[in-house]
């Protein structure tokens, strides 16, 4: 797996982000006190291949039309980010051209109408490099920002993002993205595991069906934020912007 580029640029090295008193976002347990530098926004798979009619999450028979509804409020969340100078990572679920990286448990499962590798309309499913494992043009990082490419459905799995969060100072996350339930959750429940307090941008993420993000929701934020945290991306916004 590659991270483009290797590292941070100079511009988003923690060196130069701006040291503030303790902000805190209104969140859902309760509310979530990050620092800067420290805070990081990780964005998951949002991808032609899973938004866009004729990729991947079509083939499973879902509906994509909730997920590209989404792309202008992720697109917000992205650029507050970008305007604090704070760090905003990108992954990718996709695998190698020769499927290497795709274990046949993983591309054999279910009936789908095309498999991860086959050719569809926006080119081999889920491989990168083909016009479908490609960022949606709205959301498409900007040169200097982390891209993870990643063959699971956690972003932590086989890939360097432990040491580039740890290259960053990163001990905050904000997570946007799809599916909720899927790779948004599971690279939560990673990053939970290894330490990160983690917060979901309810608003920027987004399942095929609304009552698995419901209860992914529920999910994170129960026992005492087990997983973490949810708040909206204005709450986000309006703390960032302090
Ligand atoms: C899935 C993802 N749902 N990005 N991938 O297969 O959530």
């Amino acid at each position: 797996m590659k991270v483009r580029p290797a590292l941070p640029t100079s511009a988003r090295s923690a060196a130069t982000w701006p040291v503030t008193d303790m902000p805190s976002i209104a969140a859902e347990p309760f509310a979530f006190d990050f620092k800067v530098p420290g805070i990081a926004l990780v964005v998951i798979d949002m991808q032609r291949d899973f938004i866009e009619p004729g990729g991947f999450g079509a083939s499973l028979g879902n509906d994509v039309g909730r997920l590209g509804a989404i792309v202008p409020t992720v697109k917000r969340l992205i650029e507050t980010f970008r305007h604090a100078h704070l760090p905003v990572i990108h992954t990718r679920e996709c695998h190698r051209p020769d499927l290497s990286d795709c274990p046949p448990a993983k591309r054999n499962r279910g009936a789908p109408s095309l498999r991860i590798g086959d050719p569809g309309p926006m080119g081999r499913l889920l491989i990168l490099g083909e016009p479908g494992s490609a960022i949606v043009p709205e959301l498409a990082p900007l040169p200097g920002e982390i891209v993870i490419d990643k063959p699971g459905k956690g972003a932590f799995y086989a890939t360097p993002l432990q040491d580039v969060l740890l290259s960053l100072g990163a001990t905050h996350l904000v997570f946007a993205g799809v599916t909720t339930e899927v790779c948004v959750q599971t690279t939560m429940r990673e990053a939970n595991d290894r330490g990160y307090d983690c917060l979901l941008a309810e608003d920027a993420t987004e399942s095929y069906f609304p009552e698995f993000k419901k209860a992914a929701i529920d999910m994170i934020r129960a026992q005492g934020a087990i997983v973490g945290w949810t708040a909206s991306v204005e709450e986000i916004a309006a703390a960032i912007a302090r």
